[in-house]
């Protein structure tokens, strides 16, 4: 079938059509879909029976040639879902838990037929109603280790390695990420949009240097180091979670990056909702409280990742056995996710695509100083990453 854009009509015709479709509907079944799209990308359906609403499910998520939530002026490649279901394949290798299961891959329609978590919650949505998570910390350290570190050169042969990197290439989605994450929000860009009131503290901050020098430094990183196979894209929009399970979802950004890059993402989506708590839990001794659990998770989530990742080493990396080497490594890669978690938080706040703790704040007299807050935490986060030896250096430096 040549490619259409589906629509909640033709995506009937189009699961009655495949082949698997007996798979997840018995044929007398008369099915109905609905629209769930809801990030900045792609189109996202539910399909189910009518007869039994309670009864199985999928999820269709299909590529646009154009960002959705902008539009046909934001082009980018179809061919993203292929990156996607390459990377939901090899993270099912590695991480199955922890991820969505696929059930079709379809190049044509550039779509994907995947598992409906629908018992699962956005987990920025969880986090801007302060739903602890308990297992969550577990989850995504290990998925982080995991992922990370059995698509590096610590773990694959170099021939593999570099294969890989090709197969991931993804050049259109890194452009949107240098684009939108490391260069318009550090310059007047038309695409930028920012509380008004903020727009004499941007002005110091977009001639600022030395903070200049540092985004630059994290962009080049960005660009040039094959680490290993990153999710590119794990704010806390692409993580569904529940009491019992975390599914890490939307790896159409992946593509051979720099460690930290991934660790930052998340550390800077945590800062941005601790710093947004004073907007939306209901009194100060929840703030507090979500804010603490908030705290503990991200250590936690490193420690985790930090252990898990050095286990690995010392039972699966043949060519670095080095124990100076690998705390040298670790530090760095803490290091990076202090400068990638900045860049985030500043991109959130002045960037084309922002992140709902802050915007659905709806009066800019109680969001501006909040957004200032995030601003100022994430310079500094970039400007002294270099300092930080620990942990709790990272912790001390991004809650204050
Ligand atoms: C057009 S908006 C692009 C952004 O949305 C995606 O979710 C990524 O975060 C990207 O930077
Ligand atoms: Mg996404």
């Amino acid at each position: 079938m040549s490619y259409q854009a589906l629509d909640e009509q033709t995506l009937v015709e189009y699961i009655r059509r495949t082949p698997e479709s007996a798979k997840w509907f018995p044929s007398e079944q008369s099915l109905e879909t609905s629209d769930l799209a809801d990030g900045n990308m792609n189109l996202v359906f539910r399909v189910r029976a009518v007869a039994a609403p309670d009864g199985p499910s999928v999820i269709v998520k299909q590529a646009l040639p154009y960002a959705r939530s902008v539009g046909e002026s934001f082009g980018v490649p179809l061919d993203r879902i292929r990156i996607e279901a390459g990377a939901l394949q090899i993270e099912a290798t590695y991480c199955p838990d922890w991820v969505p299961k696929i059930y079709l891959y379809d190049p044509d329609m550039h779509a994907l037929v995947m598992e409906d978590l629908h018992q699962h919650l956005v987990m920025r949505r969880g986090m801007m109603k302060q739903i602890k998570y308990p297992h969550c910390a577990t989850h995504l350290g290990t998925f982080l280790a995991r992922s990370l570190f059995y698509t590096s050169d610590l773990y694959l042969s170099s021939e593999t390695k570099k294969k890989m990197a090709c197969e991931f290439a993804n050049p259109a989605l890194c452009k949107v990420t240098e684009d939108l994450v490391f260069t318009h929000p550090f310059m007047q860009h038309p695409e930028n949009r920012y509380s008004r009131s903020l727009e004499a503290y941007v002005l110091e901050f977009q001639a600022d240097e030395e903070l200049l020098a540092g985004v630059l430094q994290l962009r080049e990183k960005f660009m040039s180091q094959s680490q290993a196979l990153i999710h590119g894209d794990l704010h806390t929009g692409s993580i569904m979670v529940n009491q019992a399970e975390t599914k890490v979802i939307d790896p159409e950004f992946a593509c051979y990056g720099p460690m930290g890059f991934d660790i930052g993402s998340l550390a800077g989506n945590f800062a941005l909702s601790y710093i947004s708590q004073a907007y939306h839990a209901s009194s100060q001794a929840s703030c507090h409280a979500y804010q603490a659990w908030i705290v503990s998770t991200l250590q936690q989530i490193w420690e985790v990742f930090e252990q898990t990742f050095c286990s690995l080493w010392d039972e699966e990396a043949v060519l670095w056995k080095n124990d100076t080497y690998k705390k040298a490594y670790v530090v760095s890669l803490l290091q990076d996710t202090a400068g990638f978690a900045g860049v985030e938080m500043i991109r959130r706040v002045l960037g084309l695509a922002h992140v709902a703790d802050l915007d659905s704040i709806a009066d800019e007299q109680v969001r501006a100083p909040l957004e200032r807050a995030a601003l100022t935490v994430a310079a500094r986060l970039i400007r002294t990453r270099r300092k930080l030896q620990t942990p709790e250096d990272v912790i001390g430096c991004m809650f204050d």
